[in-house]
């Protein structure tokens, strides 16, 4: 123990009257300072403040009591302190005021996030301009304080303390938000209470709830009540039912929980795009008056509004008037993304609605993006009349933005550049800046599926959403902020939304707030095991950086002699393994150089945080393989593969077998064995494809397979397996030493829907391979195929 905590050991042992057991601040992940996002100065003193029984918060003015009272009753639940909020002049306290000094200069809104606060041995003075830079100060302190300050339950015996600190601080930008998709996947309202309270801790002021989409209706409106009575139900592809929805009770008390937290909640109606649940509900809102089901798979489809007919209008002005007044936002979101326009070429009443209004092609833009900005502008005059703000997704550029709309820029940064530059507000959400939650937060390979693309934890971090040309053409004052989405088309669970969303979105907090030159990934990323013992006092499932093989990520390795196997991490943490099939956990081997073998095992592994948390466990499996010989000496005779195909719906490969109508044909190349079907998007055509024959193995070596097909077999080794897995990203290719020569090749198709997919969604029907060592993939082609 050294002085200082000898000292604090003393101290308490006076005050409590009770023999220490637990000095929390010596514990790794509480040592140096945790607050995140990084605050704009910060000076650490030395010596620290001690939280004790006498310790009370004083208010300058009754009106600070909510903020008081909500950190008193939160110090209270895991110190078992009993802090009283007074104010009343007293020793030994935190105390709260008004200081309308804090944050001069700034923008009324930067301003009224700022704060002071000073941390001395005998107490700690907050000011700030506004209860919510005060709110924002509270929340720093409980960063200073140890993580396990978040418990819900007392933690007895324990010091408190904090270290001496002076910090200034308010934030980058006025906007700091996630968006959470619980149109596609429903959140219930415990779950969003549990991302307000981890919002709120790093300051992040804006949460986006996408509430419509093609898959479901989630928020009651009286006046339309099929909205959410039909548009709130799909029926899976299992026959299941999946529903849900806000009642406006449940909207007005998250509301409120949210705006205790200073977070406010800003509500999407995804139109004219989108809106199928909607159709479903009311079928005359279609250019056809068609019914549709709500859809049970994911899009975009070519299905949207009628602009032309004023139905359309009449339903989102009752819709909006009622959501306005259960949403005190000044914002509103239309979406306005994907909106498919080819229905509207043929849609009398639309080309109708073209004429009167004048909406003409020119060499910018088609008559219809002209009627789609025509549908978003009277989305903005709407909104107008009931005192909101127009938000739209970047597509509402196409056409010509509406006089007053704020533009999301997710497709890259390009439409939140032309929207500054016209002086529009600009919120940055780009997919290449790591803002999306959907794609992969480490290799494909070893985490669990997601819906693509890669957005590792450090490119979110380094994210700038002030791109350079507006600093040059002096715009950059129109980006409000950054936003972190997660679409949950592939996050089944609210366990998994989790997953995704954290820690991710603390590097958007550190964006959104911290002084792009005060950044530092190395620091964030040591503050992030601090966080993590946050995250786990309020049950979120985090995400913890796997073990990856740093070269190539692979679940199966495949050698001759000796295999050497490497990993790392996204950040620097450690890692145990075995090899000798047990689980690994805190007393196995710590990984610190390449696992080297000359027989076949499997490698389990994971990353342990500080505090002792482990990650799932990757397994990979060593294979030792001596080269497999051709299976004929022979070049086959003939060109291609020979194909089985049946009109027959199932769902795994062991059902084949019952497969009676089977036709034969020849495959003359691999990839249209994915393209026996009509519609990729609206109908699935329900097959089976068996090809079999040889492909040309051009050398000695080993080789990893690749495909999106649901079995890949060669000889007698099953090289590819995704039986029962969405389709759309091969994550379980397989390895083989393979001598020159023909060998045998048998692909099996299923085509149906797997976990909301069209199983030939993505899958090009390629069958992929590399020889390790090569960078690149190669589709074995239509040259490399024969049968006999
Ligand atoms: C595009 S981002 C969409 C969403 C999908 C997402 C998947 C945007 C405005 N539209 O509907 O869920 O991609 O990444």
């Amino acid at each position: 123990m050294n002085s200082r905590n000898l000292i604090l050991t003393c101290v308490c042992t006076f005050l409590c009257g009770c023999s220490v057991e637990n000095i929390l601040s010596e514990k790794e992940y509480n040592q140096g300072i945790n607050v995140l996002p990084l605050p704009q100065n910060i000076n650490v003193g030395s010596g620290r403040f001690i939280i004790s029984k006498s310790t009370q918060i004083t208010i300058s003015d009754d009106s600070l009591g909510q903020v008081a009272d909500f950190y008193a009753r939160k110090m209270q639940a895991s110190t078992g302190m009993n802090v009283k909020v007074t104010d009343k002049k007293v020793e030994n306290a935190i105390n709260l005021s008004i200081d309308r000094n804090v944050g001069k200069g700034l923008d009324t809104e930067l301003a009224a996030e700022s704060y002071l606060l000073s941390v001395k041995e005998n107490g700690v003075d907050i000011k700030a301009s506004s209860l919510r830079g005060l709110f924002y100060g509270m929340a720093t302190l409980m960063q200073l304080l140890p993580a396990e300050i978040e418990s819900g339950h007392e933690i007895s015996h324990a010091v408190w303390s904090v270290p001496v600190v002076d910090i200034s601080d308010s934030p980058r930008f006025k906007y700091r938000g996630l968006m959470l998709d619980v149109a596609r996947h429903f959140i219930s309202v415990e779950g969003l209470k549990k991302h307000i309270d981890m919002l709120a801790s790093v300051k992040i002021n804006n949460l986006h709830l996408h509430l419509t989409d093609y898959q479901g209706w989630r928020i009651e409106i009286r006046k339309y009540p099929r909205l959410t009575a039909v548009g709130g139900t799909r029926i899976d592809e299992y026959g299941k039912e999946y529903s849900g929805f806000y009642t406006q009770e449940e909207i007005k008390d998250l509301v409120k929980y949210a705006r205790e937290r200073f977070v406010n909640i800003i509500p999407e109606i995804d139109v004219p795009g989108h809106s199928l649940a909607a159709m479903a509900a009311y079928p005359e809102l279609s250019c056809t008056g068609e019914s549709y089901d709500v859809m049970n798979r994911w899009g975009p489809f070519p299905v949207v509004l009628c602009p032309g007919k004023e139905n359309m209008f009449e339903l989102l002005d009752g819709v909006f008037a009622e959501m306005s007044t259960l949403f005190p936002s000044e914002y509103f979101h239309i979406g306005g993304d994907e909106c498919p326009k080819k229905v509207w070429e043929t849609c009398p009443a639309c080309q109708r609605r073209i004429k009167e209004e004048g909406l003409f092609d020119d060499k910018e833009h088609s008559a219809e993006d002209k009627l789609q900005s025509y549908a978003i502008s009277r989305c903005e005059q709407i909104l107008k009349k009931y005192g909101k703000k127009l938000i739209g997704w970047d597509e509402i550029l196409q056409g010509g933005l509406a006089p007053e709309a704020t533009v999301m820029s997710w497709r890259g940064e390009a439409g939140g550049i032309a929207s500054a530059l016209m002086n529009h507000n600009v919120i940055m959400t780009p997919t290449s800046g790591g803002m999306y939650f959907d794609h992969y937060q480490g290799n494909s390979q070893a985490e669990p599926f997601a819906w693509g693309g890669y957005a590792p934890i450090v490119r979110s971090y380094n994210y700038n959403p002030v791109p350079d040309t507006l600093v040059k053409m002096g715009k950059e004052k129109y980006i409000l902020g950054v936003q972190g989405n997660a679409w949950t088309e592939c996050m089944y669970t609210e366990d998994i939304v989790e997953y995704r969303v954290y820690p991710r979105i603390f590097a958007v907090a550190e964006t959104g707030w911290t002084p792009d030159g005060k950044k530092d990934f190395n620091d964030f990323s040591r503050r992030l095991n601090n966080m993590a013992v946050r995250m786990d006092y309020h049950g979120i499932n985090y995400h913890i950086p796997l073990p990856e093989q740093p070269d190539f990520c692979r679940n199966h390795v495949a050698f001759t002699d000796v295999a050497s196997v490497s990993f790392g991490t996204s950040r620097p943490i450690k890692m145990v393994y075995t090899t000798d099939g047990t689980e690994p956990d805190l007393h196995s081997p710590v990984y610190d150089k390449p696992i080297q073998t000359d027989t076949t095992c499997t490698i389990r592994i994971r990353s342990v945080l500080p505090s002792g948390k482990m990650s799932m466990v990757r397994e990979v499996r060593v294979e030792r393989q001596s080269y497999k010989e051709p299976d004929t000496g022979r070049t086959p005779e003939h060109a291609g593969l020979k194909l089985h195909f049946a009109p027959h719906r199932c769902m795994y490969i062991s059902e084949l077998s019952e497969v009676k109508e089977w036709k034969d044909s020849v495959l003359t190349s691999i990839e249209p064995i994915a393209r026996l079907r009509t519609n990729q998007y609206m109908n699935v055509e329900f097959y089976v494809a068996v090809a079999e024959g040889y492909f040309f193995v051009p050398e000695d070596a080993i080789y990893e397979f690749s495909s999106n097909n649901t079995r890949i077999t060669v000889g007698d080794y099953v090289a590819v397996d995704n039986d029962g897995k969405p389709q759309v990203n091969s994550r379980y290719g397989k390895s083989m030493a393979l001598k020159k020569g023909w060998h045998k090749i048998k692909i099996e198709q299923i085509s149906n829907f797997i976990g909301g997919w069209n199983s030939q969604h993505r899958n090009s029907g390629a069958v992929m391979m590399r020889k390790y060592g090569d960078e690149k993939w190669t589709d074995i082609s239509k040259d490399n195929i024969k049968y006999n």
